[in-house]
């Protein structure tokens, strides 16, 4: 059994593509917070801290962009986890009464 041949044929000009084997990247989403007339900045800043991690003038420069633009991107992650903190951010904001919203949008990779 062990000294049994095994026949291997190479063809000519066969190459072996690695391509089967290279994994392929999972489809990746932003989470995008939204401005409202009425959210503190402080608070926009805090979440900014606890959810995405940040440091403060990091915060403090995101809060003020989407401020004045309207919108700015928090974060770049997998599905699961962007789903998972936009939720937090809107469970934070709701039980301290804040309008604050997010949305989640897929990235081109
Ligand atoms: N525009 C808010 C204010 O003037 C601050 C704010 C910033 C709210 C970012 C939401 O995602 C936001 N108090």
């Amino acid at each position: 059994m062990a000294d049994q041949q095994v026949p291997v044929r190479r063809e000519e000009g066969q190459v072996l593509s690695r391509e089967k084997t290279r994994l392929k990247r999972p489809p990746m989403y932003a989470v995008i917070l939204l401005n409202d007339d009425y959210t503190p900045m402080e608070f926009v800043i805090w979440i900014l801290q606890m959810v995405f991690y940040k440091d403060h003038a990091e915060a403090t420069r995101l809060m003020l962009q989407v401020h004045h633009e309207g919108r700015g991107t928090a974060g770049i992650f997998t599905h699961d986890v962007a789903r998972t903190k936009a939720v937090q951010v809107e469970q934070m904001a709701r039980k301290h009464e804040h309008p604050l919203a997010c949305v989640i949008e897929a990235v081109e990779s």
